[in-house]
């Protein structure tokens, strides 16, 4: 079981919740921010008491590795971990540790059919890391509109994306981040836009509520494409290792546990 309560991401968190919540959060979380010089990583939190008011930060990494686990795909694209439990009120910090991922819910808003809990919202990242030379020979302005909209000092939108300061000199390798607190109980599944017909997908169970209800298990009995996950992605979460069940078990799934990937799952249950 491998957790990653991350105190420094407090900030993180507290910018993506907005101002608000940064005002109210500082009053539960300053108490427990002991002092500056020790991480809590020591106390090892296995049993994180539900309703503390202090949601742990989970990191989940975008990632991309070959060779491929499966021909139909140039390499594998994936979510680190695949699965993962966590508790209501938990954040999870995605880290774009590969450029040009995102992160969306499958959701009737997008035009999917729904893999979260009832009441949840739609939400999706923006396709976060992109820097120029992710594509070759991609152009950020088309040729004669160079400096057309200049007013002086406008940032550009690459300057933006990242949210980073950037001051002279070369750029850190920061991968840009994206947070999400995971409020409803339930089942969550979740992808990558670019990357959904190459498999990457991730589940998260928040809380001990385990049921799916939106899950078959005969992927060909889901819908056309866009009302479920398409092509490698229902193999991805079809997959037994991202059962709930087995995801509240172990914690956190590794990419490399899915049968899918080759993973043995050791224990042949009939
Ligand atoms: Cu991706």
């Amino acid at each position: 079981m491998e957790r990653y309560p991350l105190d420094s991401s407090r900030r993180d968190v507290m910018k993506a919740l907005g101002a608000g919540a940064v005002l109210s959060g500082l009053g539960g979380t300053a108490t427990a921010q002991t002092d500056d010089g020790e991480t809590d990583a020591g106390q090892s939190s296995d049993t994180p008491s539900s309703g503390d008011g202090a949601g742990t930060v989970y990191e989940v990494e975008t990632l991309i590795r070959g060779p491929p686990t499966n021909q139909n795909r140039p390499v594998d694209f994936f979510y680190q971990p695949t699965g993962l439990h966590v508790q209501p009120g938990d954040v999870i910090k995605f880290v774009f540790t590969t450029p040009d991922h995102n992160v969306v819910s499958y959701h009737p808003a997008f035009g999917m059919r729904r893999r979260v809990p009832t009441g949840v919202r739609a939400f999706s990242s923006p396709v976060l890391g992109w820097q120029p030379r992710s594509i070759a020979d991609d152009q950020i302005e088309p040729p004669g509109e160079m400096g057309s909209a200049g007013e002086g000092g406008e940032q550009d939108s690459d300057g933006q994306q990242s949210g980073e300061q950037r001051g002279g000199g070369p750029r850190e390798p920061v991968p840009s981040t994206w947070l999400y607190a995971f409020e409803t109980p339930g089942v969550y599944d979740l992808l990558c836009s670019p990357h959904e017909t190459y498999g990457m997908a991730m589940r998260v169970v928040v809380g001990d509520a385990t049921e799916a209800p939106f899950e078959t298990s005969d992927p060909n009995a889901l819908p056309a494409p866009r009302a479920g996950p398409v092509e490698l992605a229902r193999e991805t979460l079809t997959d037994p290792a991202l059962e709930p069940s087995n995801i509240v078990e172990q914690g956190s799934v590794m990419w490399e546990s899915l049968e899918a990937v080759g993973g043995q799952s050791g224990q042949t249950q009939g």
